[in-house]
């Protein structure tokens, strides 16, 4: 067994804090998923990936920047990590989903935060998250107005460079976009000494794109009926691509598949043919906020997808062919991330045409639409979602929640409701 602890030393974490937190990790992680049936035994990688969450992964990054690399942490989808990988640093999602991490971040932010925002700072603050400790720097964008703000205190903890996000998808607002990431460019090269040329763009845009059709390809499986992997397991592999090296990653998700497939084939699964399916729409569900799709899936729903930045928005869309020079890439990629149809935009209409597609395609019998608390563009936008499933017939149950355990049983039995008047 390697001892880390020099290393969490080395990134100034608060060690006993820490430890608080590791201890509570693998009880929690074991009950959520080990005791699943029929799980694919390609999930093993992924079990051992999180089982060396602060272990080997970190590692990897401190041997990297020991050979002279930069690391930098990113806190949504809209930054492009090709951009970074081609300028020889690595990026890592920094969004969390821990409960453990609010409490400190309440003693700065108003307790009326959500809690993505209020977890991601707390782990910065209380120093109990080594992917932060090791980054360079960081990345936030002017998405959600909690974010910005909680971007300007960050930088009082860490160097936080801010791109900006258009809000509307105009093409003025596409643009400034383009505009941004040939600035988010030159802040690379500088911090990296390393020039972003066409050829490094386009080979660190084919790795990131092989990862996100891996994505696409298990997403695919998924419509199979009866569904061959759970909801939690799916969900797990999307939330573990944040950090992950990505080429080895890409092989497991396909490996994955593989096994998948020949599952399929042979007429095996892990829900009953009958168990409601379910699609889930909303907020990102960062690690290790598993809650939700494990209240569905111990209620006898399988989960077949999540129409969220921890599913279809961050994988769905590749980047439109262009002529390879270095200025028709950044066009490309701005249009490629420009389809994330996230509740910050107004309007945002294609995202109600995504749920809509994704319903029928993936043929859900209900979705649920997450907000986590206190996220208001998510929760506006959702007034027009449910009028559009309304008007599709489709069923939908509304659930706000945060990162901690207290409405379980209140979210239980409204989700034991929910799938009970779709059995009717
Ligand atoms: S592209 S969804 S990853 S911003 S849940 S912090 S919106 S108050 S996470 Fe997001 Fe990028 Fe959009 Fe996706 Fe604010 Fe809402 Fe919290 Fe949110």
């Amino acid at each position: 067994m390697v001892d880390y602890r020099p290393m969490w030393t080395d990134l100034d974490l608060d060690l006993e804090k820490h430890d608080m937190l590791l201890q509570a990790f693998p009880s929690m992680y074991g009950s959520v998923f080990l005791g699943q049936q029929n799980r694919p035994q390609a999930m093993e990688y992924f079990d051992f990936v999180v089982g060396e969450i602060h272990g080997l992964r970190v590692k990897e990054l401190m041997d990297h920047k020991a050979s002279g690399g930069k690391v930098v942490g990113l806190y949504c989808v809209f930054v492009p990590e090709d951009l970074i990988l081609a300028a020889d640093a690595i990026p890592v999602g920094l969004c969390a989903g821990a409960q453990f991490s609010v409490p400190d971040a309440e003693e700065v932010l108003p307790r009326n935060t959500c809690a993505l925002i209020k977890s991601s700072f707390g782990f910065k603050v209380g120093r109990t998250c080594p992917y932060v400790q090791a980054s360079d720097f960081l990345i936030g964008e002017t998405t959600c107005d909690g974010k910005k703000k909680m971007y300007e205190l960050l930088a009082e903890h860490h160097p936080t460079y801010v791109m900006e996000v258009p809000q509307k998808k105009t093409p003025l607002g596409r643009q400034l976009f383009v505009e941004e990431l040939r600035a988010l460019k030159t802040k690379l090269e500088a911090e990296t000494g390393t020039a972003v040329t066409a050829d490094k763009l386009a080979q660190a845009t084919a790795v990131i794109e092989a990862k996100r059709s891996a994505l696409q390809r298990l997403h695919r499986i998924r419509k199979a009926r009866p569904v061959p992997i759970s909801g939690l397991d799916a969900l797990l592999v999307t939330q573990i691509s944040f950090y992950d090296d990505p080429v080895r990653f890409t092989d497991k998700v396909n490996a994955l598949c593989d096994e998948l497939e020949t599952k399929i084939a042979r007429g095996g699964d892990v829900a009953a043919a009958d168990s409601p399916r379910v699609l889930i729409s909303g907020s990102p569900t960062a690690i290790p906020n598993w809650k939700l799709h494990q209240v569905l899936e111990e209620s006898g729903a399988v989960v077949v997808g999540e129409e969220s930045c921890t599913g279809t928005r961050y994988f769905n869309y590749l980047t439109p062919e262009n002529d390879g020079s270095l200025p028709a890439q950044l066009a490309a990629i701005a249009d490629r991330q420009l389809e994330t149809h996230c509740a910050c935009f107004t309007p945002n209409d294609e995202r109600i045409q995504d749920i809509l597609a994704l319903a029928r395609d993936w043929a859900v019998d209900g979705v649920v639409h997450y907000n986590l608390q206190f996220c208001h563009t998510f929760a506006n936008e959702a007034v027009k979602v449910e009028k559009a499933l309304a008007a599709a017939d489709i069923p939908l149950l509304r659930i706000e929640s945060d990162y901690g355990d207290e409405d379980i049983g209140q979210l239980r039995t409204r989700v034991d409701a929910f799938l009970e008047m779709i059995r009717r």
